[in-house]
């Protein structure tokens, strides 16, 4: 890819998409993770989820400033990272860098998130459902017709943490939300610039999530608009 444009957001790369299930012998490696992770938070955990606050637990982040909190167990550490890497290859489009692996808890009784595009224009992420993901958990997604004017899309860009969506409603004919209720093990893929939300866990379970954080641009200088770390707030670190 041409690194001198930055990434305009693309009506048909948006949404989430089925791609396929973790084959059985990678399955152990995830729950592993997740049951190490829990382990080494102890009583943190608990914490956060009483927070009832979606919330973001980094095993890894390319920028080593970022959050994370790394698995106590260095051998599952090291096969997990290396599966990560397999799967950003088999299951993202073709030029994708992983950025970032973790979880993302849904606590029950959590409150609804702002539509929003994750850091940029170019984010995109697997997903794959460690419980079941349900019409009460379960991310929601906007898929945006083919036609929507450039103006809008660049709207969109210019404020990726709150996208207005009764401003994009305006601007176009119709556009769909969507959710995917998918079992444990499923590959979600949500393609660059989707605008999404996490809702209130209004189900019986807290839902949890892997993620493996993705990207395209290597040259962050072209663009055009500020890029933050929205849900910072929302992360866990291991540290504090
Ligand atoms: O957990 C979810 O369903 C979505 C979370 C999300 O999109 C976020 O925190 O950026
Ligand atoms: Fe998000």
């Amino acid at each position: 890819m041409d690194d001198r444009d930055y990434v305009k957001l693309k009506p048909e790369l948006m949404g989430f998409r089925y791609v396929g299930t973790v084959p059985q012998e990678a399955r152990p490696l995830l729950t592993r993770a997740y049951e190490d992770l829990k382990r080494s938070m102890g009583t943190r955990w608990d914490e956060q989820i009483a927070e009832k606050e979606i919330c973001w637990m980094n095993v890894w982040q390319e920028d080593e400033e970022g959050d994370a909190m790394e698995l106590s167990d260095k051998a599952l550490a090291k096969e997990l990272h290396d599966w990560c890497l397999k799967a950003s290859g088999q299951f993202a489009e073709k030029g994708a860098i992983m950025d970032g692996y973790g979880f993302v808890v849904n606590p029950i009784g959590s409150k609804q998130q702002v539509w929003h595009v994750d850091y940029t224009t170019d984010a995109a992420a697997i997903w794959i459902p460690l419980t079941q993901f349900t019409d009460r958990n379960a991310t929601q997604f906007i898929t945006l017709p083919e036609t929507t004017p450039e103006e809008a899309l660049e709207k969109v860009a210019s404020n990726v943490d709150d996208v207005d969506v009764d401003a994009l409603a305006r601007s176009v004919d119709h556009f769909q939300v969507h959710q995917i209720v998918a079992k444990p093990m499923s590959v979600l893929y949500m393609g660059r610039g989707t605008i999404h939300r996490g809702i209130s866990n209004s189900g019986d379970d807290n839902r949890i999530s892997f993620y493996i954080s993705l990207h395209f641009i290597r040259d962050y200088a072209v663009y055009p608009y500020y890029a933050d770390e929205r849900s910072e707030k929302a992360v866990v670190n291991f540290n504090d």
